[in-house]
């Protein structure tokens, strides 16, 4: 069987990132792409990483290009292409600039790889995920939005930490939107199977939801100049991880969705199974009213954002 290729559109903080974690799980060869103007700044990652390899013994070529037909047939593709915020901006301040970006990678994409599965990153997310699926055309089980995956391990730490008990063993999901109106589904929430809410008072869980809803602005706060990489670079890489050896792990994920959750022709957060097909299934399970009303919430915070791409 011959490796997988991975394509990484944005050689940036997250991109490099994913880059090494990558080649440590030996995914596959990998290949950083960035503007030419960023060219020598990928091909100088691509080689340093080269260079880790021997001490574990990694398998993956790494390499950097500018060039769109150096990714032709590429399996997978993540793009972190665009901006990142800086301290007092929010994600749909990125749109503009962000969505003339996706455009381009989305059109150059479908020229290249066709039938590759394409994880988004960029922010914001939501408008993202569904700019790429408009231009590419792409159906829907080729391309998927990372943002649940990292606002659910977010809310995992938190648990941990309050608690003290190991972040292995707690399991919680988040839902929705990838902005300050995501949904936590704290019900569900457990450490080794026993519900939170028998171990933490209502109070502080309700605390460490809101600080889950912010804890991307409280990074982008302490960094000063640009957002968090390296928990959304493993995020995007157990969702490729999942893809890649068909593990049809179930993570959440912004995916298209055609009625689940009574939702229709909206990429938001919801649980899905990612395996060789892409995104083969969307878990639909029965959401508490206020769950419904809050998923409501977040649809119309979604449906704002991607009515300003005018797609
Ligand atoms: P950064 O380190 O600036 O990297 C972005 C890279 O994209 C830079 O190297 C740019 O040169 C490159 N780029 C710009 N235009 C193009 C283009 N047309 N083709 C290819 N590459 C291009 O940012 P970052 O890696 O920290 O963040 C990347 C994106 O991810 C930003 O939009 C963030 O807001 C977003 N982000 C999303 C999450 C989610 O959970 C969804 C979390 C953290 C960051």
């Amino acid at each position: 069987m011959s490796r997988k290729t991975i394509a990484l559109i944005g050689g940036g903080q997250i991109g490099g990132n994913l880059a090494l974690l990558a080649a440590q799980k030996e995914l596959g060869d990998i290949i950083i792409f960035d503007i030419p103007k960023a060219e020598g700044m990928v091909k100088g990652k691509a080689l340093d990483l080269m260079q880790l390899r021997p001490h574990d013994g990694y398998d993956a070529n790494i390499t950097g290009t500018s060039n769109w037909k150096n990714v032709k047939d590429a399996d997978v593709f993540i793009i972190t292409a665009g901006i990142p915020r800086k301290p007092g901006m929010d994600r749909e301040d990125l749109l503009g600039i962000n969505l003339g970006i996706m455009k381009d990678v989305a059109q150059n994409i479908k020229e290249q790889a066709p039938r590759s599965f394409v994880i988004v990153i960029s922010n914001p997310l939501d408008a993202m995920v569904y700019a790429f699926h408009k231009v590419s055309g792409f159906p829907k089980n080729q391309v998927v939005g990372m943002a649940g995956a990292l606002d659910s391990t977010r809310f995992r730490t938190f648990i941990a930490m309050e608690t003290g008990y190991s972040v292995q063993d707690v399991t919680c999901m988040v839902l929705g939107g990838h902005g300050d109106t995501m949904v936590p589904i704290t019900r569900l929430a457990t450490i080794g199977g026993v519900p939170v809410a028998d171990l933490i008072p209502a109070e502080r869980l309700s605390e460490i939801e809101e600080r889950t809803r912010f804890a991307g602005s409280e990074i982008v706060k302490l960094f000063g100049n640009g957002s968090a990489y390296y928990a959304p670079a493993q995020s995007a890489i157990e969702m490729a991880e999942s893809y890649i050896k068909d593990k049809k792990r179930v993570i959440p994920c912004a995916s298209l969705c055609q009625g689940e959750f009574g939702v229709d022709g909206y990429f938001i957060g919801v649980p899905t199974v990612i395996g060789s097909g892409g995104v083969e299934r969307i878990l639909e399970f029965e959401l508490q009213d206020h769950e419904k009303e809050a998923l409501h919430d977040t649809l119309a915070a979604v449906q704002k954002i991607v009515s300003e791409t005018g797609l």
